[in-house]
């Protein structure tokens, strides 16, 4: 019998699916490149290109700028009006609806496609970039009725400014959403790393952990990226292409 691993890379990695029991999926910009939103690193173009996304993406950027970080979530949210799933997320999507008990999806971005694809209980370890939230704990007179428009909207009480509904950089991931991430990989089998450059922490830190607690490790991406050296297979290429074919192939339906 040919031992999977001596398959071209797309066969190793559809012969560990179907075996697979427990897969955990993460994302990351990459798998929304073909929806037309930009990656974080590309994102900085034009105007935007003058700073530095990691600044920006910070509450100390945020407070020192509050007008120039609004207006750069502004500009992303904007970006993100008439964008619709790709094949990608519709893969993922269709995947776990066959068979739900088998997928979990754990997601860094913030675009929402996935859930606007159909993938449900998706982890987003980095927020909602379409949610904003109070900067500072909210006081009575903090209620979006106050919340007067500039840029930020600003409480007309008491001056607390409205902020993204996102993680930055320097801020703690929501707990119970890392929490049920770490469970997920450490009880995977197989876990696809997707369109991500894996140098984002403790997110890249979850890849890791599923190779430690024994899963393969599948990337998918169409650069190198900083979890290629963990992982069992690389598969070079578009998610939008690679996770359709990955995916549906493996549909007892279609005679796979
Ligand atoms: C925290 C929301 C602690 C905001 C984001 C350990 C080691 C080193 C550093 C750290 C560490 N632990 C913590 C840190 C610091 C920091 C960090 O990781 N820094 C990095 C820069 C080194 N982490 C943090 O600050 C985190 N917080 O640890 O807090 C703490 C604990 C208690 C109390 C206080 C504090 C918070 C990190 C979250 C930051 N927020 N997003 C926003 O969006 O504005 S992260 C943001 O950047 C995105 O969400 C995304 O996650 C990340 C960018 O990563 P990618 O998704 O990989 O995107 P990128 O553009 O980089 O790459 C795209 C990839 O796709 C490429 O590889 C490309 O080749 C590929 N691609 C392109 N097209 C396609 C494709 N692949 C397939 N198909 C295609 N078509």
């Amino acid at each position: 019998m040919v031992e999977p691993t001596d398959l071209a890379p797309l066969d190793t990695a559809r012969a560990w699916l179907e075996v697979a029991r427990h897969i955990a999926v993460l994302t990351g910009a990459g798998v929304s490149a073909e929806s037309g939103v930009p990656t974080f690193r590309d994102a900085q173009t034009g105007y935007w290109a003058q700073f530095d996304p990691h600044e920006m993406a910070s509450e100390r950027g945020f407070r020192a700028q509050p007008a120039r970080v609004w207006g750069w979530y502004e500009h992303r949210r904007e970006l993100l009006r008439g964008v619709q799933p790709n094949a990608g997320h519709r893969a993922l999507a269709d995947f776990q609806q066959r068979y739900p008990e088998r997928l979990t999806l754990i997601t860094q971005n913030v675009d929402g496609l996935h859930q606007r694809a159909g993938s449900q209980n998706v982890l987003c370890l980095h927020g909602d970039l379409l949610t904003n939230r109070w900067l500072d704990t909210p006081r009575d007179c903090c209620h979006m009725k106050h919340a007067a428009t500039g840029s930020p909207p600003y409480c007309d009480r008491c001056g607390n400014l409205l902020r993204p509904g996102v993680v930055w950089f320097g801020e703690p991931l929501p707990l119970a959403t890392l929490d049920a991430a770490q469970r997920v990989v450490q009880a995977c089998d197989l876990m696809l790393v997707v369109g991500t450059a894996g140098a984002v922490y403790p997110a890249a830190g979850l890849a890791h952990q599923a190779r430690d607690a024994g899963a393969r490790v599948v990337v998918i991406n169409t650069g190198s990226s900083e979890l290629d050296d963990i992982a069992n297979t690389v598969l070079r290429g578009p998610s939008a292409r690679l996770l359709p074919a990955l995916l549906e192939a493996s549909d007892p339906a279609q005679g796979a």
